[in-house]
This record gives C-alpha cells, sequence and structure tokens, in this order.
C-alpha cells in the first residue's frame, strides 16, 4: 500500500477513515458494498466489515490490510472508536467529497472525541497516479471499447435506431471481455448529435447523418472512455466541414501533448484550432479528463483547470463542435503520460468514416 504513504505525506491526520465503495475499492483492492476501512501511519490498515464479506475479504485485500469483522449487533462507531483508542489517534480524515451531510454529521456526533480533518482532494489527487496493475487494466479496457467499435461499424446502417446501436454496443464490449459499462453509453444521431451528453432514443438513423457514440467499458473495476463520430451516407459539406476542424484540434493537442503541460494548456491547443475556424463558441465542454476507478478523475484539462499532467496519470482528448439544428463532431482519445512520452491508447480510426 505505497499509495497510503503518499497520502500521509500530503495530510496532517494520524489515520483516514474511507467510507466511500469507490476508496474502499481503491485502497483494500476488494470490492464491496459495505466497509470501514481504517488507514494509519506505517502501512496500518484496518478493514471493518461484516459476516457477508468477511472471509472473503481476508483472501482477497491487498498486503498490509487487517480484516475485522464488526461485532454481531454492535455499532461500526464502538469498533471505529476503539480503533482509534488503542493507536492513539486524534486526529482523522474523512472523504469531505465523498460522503453526505447526514454521514458527516453522524461521524462527527459519534466520534466526538476525534477531530476530523478534509482530505478528499489528497485522496483524488493520489488516485491520479496509477499503479502498473492499474495501467494494465484501463489499457485492457481500452482495447475491448476499440474492438467493440471496429465491430459496430458492420451494424450501423439506415433504419437501425439509436437505442439498438446502444445495445448492440454494449453487448460487443460485454462479448469482448467487459464486465460492465465505464458510464451509460451515448448514442447521438443527426440533430441529436448537437447535444454533447444526448441519450440515445427511438429515433432511425437515416442517409446523411452523423452518429457519435461515446462509450467505455469497466474491466477489473476500471474505466475506458472513447469517442467516434461516424457518417452514414455522405455527410453535408458544413458537417465535412466541421469533422476536419475536430480531427485537426484533436490531432493538434495530442502531437503537442507532453508529460509536465499544463492541463489548460492542452486544452488551448485544441481551442485555437477550433476558434481560428469560427467555431469556438460551439465548443462548450473542456478538453479533457482522466479516469480510473470513476469516469472522470483529476487531472483535467480545460480552459481553467490549474492540473499538470504527469507521468501515470490518464487523460482524454475529446474536442467537439455542436451546431443546434445541424449536428456535431467530437473524436476522443485516451492518452497516457509517461515520462518519455505520450501514448495514445485509443487504435481506432479516425479519418472520416462514411458507411
Ligand atoms: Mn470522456
Amino acid at each position: 500500500m505505497k499509495d497510503t504513504e503518499k497520502l500521509f505525506e500530503l495530510i496532517k491526520a494520524d489515520a483516514v477513515l474511507i467510507i466511500s465503495e469507490k476508496n474502499r475499492m481503491y485502497f483494500t483492492g476488494f470490492a464491496s458494498t459495505f466497509g470501514y476501512l481504517v488507514l494509519m501511519r506505517g502501512n496500518k490498515n484496518i478493514f471493518i466489515t461484516d459476516p457477508r464479506y468477511y472471509e472473503m475479504a481476508q483472501s482477497l485485500v491487498r498486503d498490509g490490510v487487517e480484516v475485522v469483522q464488526i461485532a454481531n449487533g454492535g455499532a461500526i462507531t464502538d469498533t471505529l472508536t476503539e480503533i482509534f483508542l488503542q493507536n492513539n489517534i486524534a486526529i482523522v480524515g474523512y472523504e469531505d467529497t465523498e460522503l453526505t451531510v447526514q454521514q458527516f454529521t453522524s461521524l462527527k456526533h459519534s466520534l466526538s472525541g476525534i477531530k476530523l480533518v478534509a482530505v478528499g482532494n489528497e485522496i483524488c489527487y493520489v488516485r491520479s497516479f496509477k499503479t502498473e496493475t492499474e495501467i494494465e487494466y484501463i489499457k485492457k479496457a481500452q482495447s475491448i471499447t476499440d474492438a467493440a467499435f471496429t465491430e459496430i461499424l458492420k451494424v450501423i446502417k439506415p433504419g437501425i435506431s439509436e437505442r439498438d446501436v446502444q445495445v448492440e454496443l454494449e453487448y460487443l464490449m460485454a462479448k469482448n471481455g467487459a464486465e460492465g459499462l465505464a458510464f451509460d453509453t451515448i448514442i447521438a444521431s443527426g440533430i441529436n448529435s448537437s447535444k454533447p451528453h444526448a441519450h440515445p432514443t427511438d429515433k432511425l438513423i437515416e442517409s446523411g447523418d452523423p452518429v457519435t457514440m461515446d462509450f467505455g467499458a469497466r474491466y477489473h473495476g476500471y474505466c475506458s472512455d472513447m469517442t467516434r463520430t461516424v457518417f452514414v451516407g455522405q455527410p453535408s459539406e458544413e458537417l465535412h466541414k466541421i469533422y476536419n476542424v475536430v480531427l485537426l484540434a484533436q490531432k493538434m493537442g495530442i502531437n503537442n501533448a507532453y508529460c509536465g503541460m499544463g492541463g489548460r494548456e492542452l486544452d488551448s491547443f485544441c481551442r485555437e484550432v477550433i476558434k481560428s475556424n469560427g467555431y469556438e463558441k460551439y465548443f462548450v465542454h473542456s478538453t479533457g479528463h482522466s479516469l480510473g476507478i470513476d469516469i472522470h478523475e483529476t487531472p483535467s484539462a480545460s480552459a481553467r483547470s490549474t492540473d499538470t499532467l504527469n507521468a501515470k496519470q490518464f487523460i482524454t482528448c475529446e474536442p467537439g463542435i455542436y451546431i443546434p439544428g445541424v449536428g456535431g463532431v467530437r473524436i476522443e482519445d485516451l492518452l497516457l503520460v509517461e515520462e518519455d512520452g505520450i501514448t495514445d491508447l485509443t487504435t481506432s480510426d479516425k479519418n472520416i468514416i462514411i458507411l
């Protein structure tokens, strides 16, 4: 659990209490719907869970995590208080980015002798640096996504509905090894494609339609994310032009990306191309985000980002242009930042595809 050492370097607390499902999964390597994890300095970590998970957790948690079963009928806070007392814990970090107000209030009430300090952002920061295993999971998730894209191209034709494309695409990801979805699949055709996060509808795809597909697979709990806009039959001159501008913007971002650059800098490489072609007001979202257990993690690439893109971090590059009543185009690749450069993990073709 090297990550806990990194975390304790950033915070002033004797222990950190992890309650959220995703952070528990991150620090224990074990997925469960119930549990409390106490991280302590010196790589002493205690995972408290109930009989549904106790036996399984013992064999599946990472090294350095002791599994404790909550006393039958006992309150979790009694177990926590005991652990804090035994280990001379006076200051406890909590996940301010994850807890509900109710959870926080109840924690504050039941752990009255303990000083609680917010450490949510520091946890996000530690999670943003991926281990080799996490990188492998994300690469695999992305390769599943690319494989599904190749196969869905055979399915898309005039007369098929957006919903049917969604279902087929999700099936293809599952067939290629996805254990689930990274997020709700976006399929937007024709003028629906001007809505960046459109939900798939029963609309039938017609000749000349752009079809934007934004989708991702989950593998060992880790996400992938990619977007392609393809055309069914010849697009209008305007949509063809928009496609070329978005493609140029995306390539400008990827080709100029480097380890240590600002997220804002990556955004501006893409945004400038769109701006110089007169479409600035139609690029209505940021350029990219990282991912991991969550589909959106830090760092981010936007005009307001203060993040740096460091080695072992991911970033998507996904500029888009959306014109209401006309349609939209988005192209998204997933990039891995490493000391010696950037790797584009998305292998699918992005030259204009006309089916
Ligand atoms: Mn994305």
